[in-house]
């Protein structure tokens, strides 16, 4: 079991999921149909016509972006009714047919090259148009479409599947050949993550609600992400006994209890995707969710070692709804204004406590009343190792008080201390003194702790 835990301890990323990492926020752009007709998911028999966005400015999109600090967009170049936001040579079903007549995919993707942020795109297998779907020409249709994708646009950071699989217009199913889809971005876009529910490089968080699990592990079984590369042994339970069927709406993945009866583990961290309103596509009668909504999503994602992709839905103009680029300005200033700028101060590894439970002492430059924030990071090229941490103050006087229990760190973890939003915190009234230290106590890890950064705001 110990060998098993130190192999968990060394399984590592690959150099891209280190990149997407230090992304941690982009944006997702559902357009399409559905923009049109209100609905969240078309029937595949709209009209071409209905497209008709006449102030399309895919630059007013980046611009928004930008402002909440997202560093890259995701484009629904075609959503489950199979209607393609370029031209694709494959099918009439595409702006090609529609009075916009503009290849949408090419213009957001020059606009993310002129803003300077990263460029991507979803493409649904899931298609209720194609004839060909469920028969085995889909997948050759699918491969046409992404071979499209893949080469007319530039560089792409990412592709999105949705593994949402219904009938398509002819009542049938479809197998999806995922391997095959894989291949292609692995051919033409070398440098591309893939995402689907069950990885290879990122796997779905399990909810479109913005809730990462209260330890987001990214080593994980290889039963749930399958296309991964297994980096271990298998594990002691491996065989018949183990685990056939995990799916990622469970509460526990990468926990110990849960990876020790797992054949086998692989490096796939979260995502958590959301919409900044209730649907993915523009809707009149919506609003943006509030500040704080958004606000304590981003901590806990990109602060719960994961990335936060939050949706954006352009309207029937083709621009961002002011409501949500007013939103999205000030979230960015919010995230600024609370992690912008870190308090001066030192940390020091203690000595004398074993390798993996270090005890690590920050002494403020100045005594202050109120700490925020406290934010971890594992060096997680070496893979992901601690358990469980505690985070103490302490007071000029040597008297202690706790503040935060967590489970594990990976790439980052923000530790929230104070609400922005609520009152006083009550560890900050008058008649406090002032903390002068904080402890990071590491209690529980697979092996040696490598921290990478330890900051306070
Ligand atoms: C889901 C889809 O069915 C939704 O429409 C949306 O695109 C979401 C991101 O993924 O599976």
């Amino acid at each position: 079991m110990i060998d098993f835990l130190k192999e968990a301890a060394h399984v590592k990323p690959g150099k891209k999921q280190l990149d997407w990492f230090e992304m941690e926020f982009y944006a997702f752009v559902h357009f399409g149909s559905n923009t049109f007709t209100g609905k969240e998911w078309g029937e595949g028999t709209e009209d071409e016509a209905i497209f008709n966005p006449e102030k399309l400015d895919c630059n007013q999109w980046v611009e928004a972006i930008k402002a909440a600090g997202m560093k890259g967009m995701v484009l629904t170049a075609k959503h489950h009714d199979g209607f393609c936001l370029w031209p694709s040579a494959y099918t009439e079903h595409s702006v090609k047919n529609s009075p916009c007549k503009r290849d949408i995919v090419k213009e957001a993707a020059e606009a993310c090259k002129r803003g300077g942020i990263k460029f991507g795109f979803y493409l649904s297998p899931w298609d209720r148009n194609s004839k060909y779907y469920g028969t085995a020409a889909y997948n050759d249709y699918f491969c046409d479409q992404l071979t499209e994708l893949l080469t007319q646009y530039g560089d792409i950071f990412y592709v999105w599947f949705d593994n949402a699989c219904g009938e398509g217009k002819n009542g049938k199913k479809q197998e999806y050949d995922f391997p095959r889809y894989f291949e292609l971005i692995h051919k033409y876009q070398p440098n591309a993550l893939i995402f689907n529910d069950y990885g290879p490089d990122v796997r779905w968080c399990g909810n479109e609600a913005g809730a990462a699990r209260h330890a987001e592990w990214a080593v994980v079984p290889s039963e749930l992400c399958h296309y991964a590369e297994v980096q271990t042994g298998p594990g002691p339970m491996a065989g018949e006994g183990s685990l056939s069927y995990l799916y990622n709406t469970e509460k526990e993945l990468g926990t110990m209890p849960n990876i020790l009866y797992s054949r086998g583990l692989v490096f796939t961290p979260s995502e958590i995707d959301m919409s900044i309103r209730p649907g993915w596509f523009w809707h009149e009668e919506e609003k943006p969710h509030s500040l704080e909504r958004l606000f304590y999503t981003y901590l806990t994602s990109v602060g719960a070692n994961a990335c936060l992709h939050l949706n954006i839905p352009p309207n029937r103009d083709g621009l961002i709804d002011q409501r949500d680029v007013d939103r999205l300005a000030e979230l960015g200033d919010l995230i600024r204004r609370e992690l912008g700028e870190r308090i001066p101060a030192s940390v020091r590894k203690e000595e004398g406590y074993g390798a993996t439970q270090p005890v690590y002492t920050i002494t403020l430059e100045q005594p202050r009343e109120t700490i925020n924030y406290v934010v971890l990071r594992e060096d997680i090229a070496e893979g992901q190792r601690v358990e469980s941490f505690r985070i103490v103050a302490e007071f000029e006087s040597g008297s202690q008080y706790p503040l935060y229990q967590g489970t594990c760190i990976g790439n980052k973890k923000i530790c929230q201390l104070q609400d922005p939003f609520a009152g006083q915190n009550p560890l900050t009234d008058d008649s406090e003194p002032e903390i002068a230290r904080l402890k990071v106590q590491v209690t529980a890890a697979r092996d040696e702790v490598l921290m990478k950064e330890i900051s306070v705001y």
